[in-house]
């Protein structure tokens, strides 16, 4: 698959305010600061389109882009969903609360979400709170979505490193936003998981 163009459609802060599911979605779900909207830079191509930074806690809204790509003879159009972190510790309890509330509701209701990308930082693989995102997602009572884990900044990994990463997690992406490794395979994957997969 190719990404022939991506724009930028709305920002909002929870399910209500959000635009309608008229087409399948991608969801970047992870930590602050794993890569989430440097990865839908990667991914579409363009390097501005989602606000990255260094300050863990950029993404404070729900963001949609909408993405037309290519297939072989066949025009497909989907949409990415980039999602605040969790994890991010400098804000109120009560304006933490408050986001967790209305990030749940949203993937709860978003039945549009056809894959969720779960994003790991290849760096600090095994922390507890992805896994407990993950089982989250595991226990949703839809199953016509697909849970793919993908670790991210592998450019910072030595050789050695990300075999053994490779070899623990036999079903994961391994990506680079600064290098663009492992963007093919992932561009494949969300092609078969919104295209063919969960229908
Ligand atoms: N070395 C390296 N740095 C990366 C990579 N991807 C992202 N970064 C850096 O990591 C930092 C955070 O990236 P973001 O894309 O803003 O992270 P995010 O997950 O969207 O963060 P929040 O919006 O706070 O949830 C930025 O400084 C990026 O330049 C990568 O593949 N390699
Ligand atoms: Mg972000």
């Amino acid at each position: 698959m190719r990404i022939l163009n991506a724009e930028f459609i709305k920002s909002s802060t929870k399910s209500a305010d959000s635009v309608p599911q008229d087409f399948a979605e991608v969801a970047f779900l992870g930590r602050s600061n794993v890569g989430k909207s440097s990865l839908i830079n990667t991914f579409t191509s363009k390097k501005a389109l989602a606000k990255s930074s260094s300050t863990p806690g950029k993404t404070r809204l729900i963001n949609f882009f909408d993405v037309t790509a290519q297939e072989g003879e066949e025009k497909l159009k989907f949409r990415l969903v980039d999602l605040p972190g969790f994890g991010y510790a400098k804000v109120s309890k009560s304006e933490r609360e408050l986001w967790e509330e209305n990030l749940t509701k949203f993937l709860y209701e978003r039945l549009a979400i056809k894959i969720f990308l779960l994003l790991r930082d290849a760096r600090h693989p095994k922390m507890e709170i992805d896994d407990e995102v993950k089982w989250f997602l595991e226990e949703f009572e839809r199953k016509d979505f697909v849970i793919q884990e993908v670790f991210t900044k592998i450019d910072k990994l030595t050789k050695n490193e990300l075999g053994a990463l490779k070899r623990n997690n036999p079903t994961a992406i391994f990506v680079s936003s600064s290098s663009k490794v492992g963007l093919d395979t992932l561009l494949e994957r969300v092609h078969s998981a919104l295209f063919t997969e969960a229908r």
